[in-house]
């Protein structure tokens, strides 16, 4: 069995490394960066708890070098994902390839719907914890359950194939569900991605600290609530209190950097387009107006 992570940040490094735990398993990062790809073949460095493992990943940005891939798991920004997926292209064995794509907020999803692949893309969720220390070496940040699931209808055949995914994936240390409303999944993190990426950087502070400034509190239950309405407008299932869970989320993980103020931090482009201005194009296309988010998109 083959695994090829397609991006080694903090969540493909994390995935890779645990899978590269199961003998007998072979995993490989495909790296757009040929030098990076140089330096990460061989050795993958896993922190958890404090312990450190050494696991053998290879890698490459050649797909000749890796042939045809069991499991691909997608794990580029969402606004790489097209880009990715085209230089992957070689590694999909007609029909008999899963793709598995775990990006954040929504935009990906009209990406790849209007990208004619070979295989039936599935959506993956996770609230695993990943920390890049730098490339090469991933902090376990702790464990949470991944969701997958396909869009729309497939064969029962597809849908047992999937099981099998799941059940590897839990096996690796990844407790992984099937799920056959991954949309209301996906709506549920971007809720929460809505109400605390943007304000961290707003207000420079890790996310528990929104909900000590009263201003900040104010704004994240303003910019959530606008995104339920937006997801009851297209029949989507979420919870009734999206507020309290965002706020849930602020709380657990109080001492932690959002992804989106690491990006600033570190000099990078945000995902701000695919979290809140993915929103914000979805509530166009019905006619509604957004103030808060469309604030947090131009700020
Ligand atoms: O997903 C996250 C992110 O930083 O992107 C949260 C849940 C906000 C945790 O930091």
């Amino acid at each position: 069995m083959k695994t090829v992570i397609i991006g080694p940040g903090a969540l493909g490094s994390l995935f890779a490394a645990q899978l590269a735990a199961l003998e007998t398993h072979d995993v490989w990062f495909l790296d757009h960066d040929p030098e990076r790809a140089k330096s990460l073949n061989g050795k993958l460095l896993l922190t958890i708890g404090g312990q450190e493992f050494c696991r053998k990943v290879s890698a490459s940005a050649n797909p000749a070098d890796i042939g045809s891939a069991d499991l691909l798991l997608l794990c580029v920004k969402s606004r790489n994902v097209a880009v990715a997926l085209n230089d992957a292209l070689p590694l999909f064995s007609s029909s008999s390839s899963t793709l598995i794509c775990f990006q954040n907020g929504i935009g990906h999803l009209d990406i790849l719907e209007k990208l004619k692949l070979p295989i039936e893309p599935v959506i993956g969720v996770t609230s695993m914890g990943a920390t890049l220390i730098e490339p090469g070496h991933v902090c376990h940040g702790g464990q949470g359950l991944t969701r997958i699931g396909f869009l729309g209808q497939v064969p029962l055949e597809k849908q047992q194939k999937l099981g099998s995914v799941a059940e590897f994936l839990t096996d690796a240390g990844l407790p992984t569900q099937c799920v056959d409303n991954i949309l209301d999944f996906v709506w549920a993190k971007l809720l929460v991605n809505v109400g605390i990426n943007a304000l961290t950087v707003i207000f420079n502070c890790p996310n528990g600290e929104l909900l000590n400034n009263p201003e900040a509190k104010k704004m994240l239950a303003a910019a959530v609530l606008e995104g339920q309405s937006v997801a009851k407008a297209l029949g989507i299932n979420v919870t009734e209190d999206p507020v309290s869970q965002t706020r849930a989320v602020c709380a657990a993980t109080a001492g932690n950097i959002s992804s989106m103020l690491q990006d600033v931090r570190r000099g990078r482009q945000t995902e701000i387009g695919a979290i809140n201005g993915a929103l914000l194009a979805k509530a166009e296309e019905l006619g509604m107006n957004l103030p808060v988010n469309r604030d947090l998109v131009e700020r």
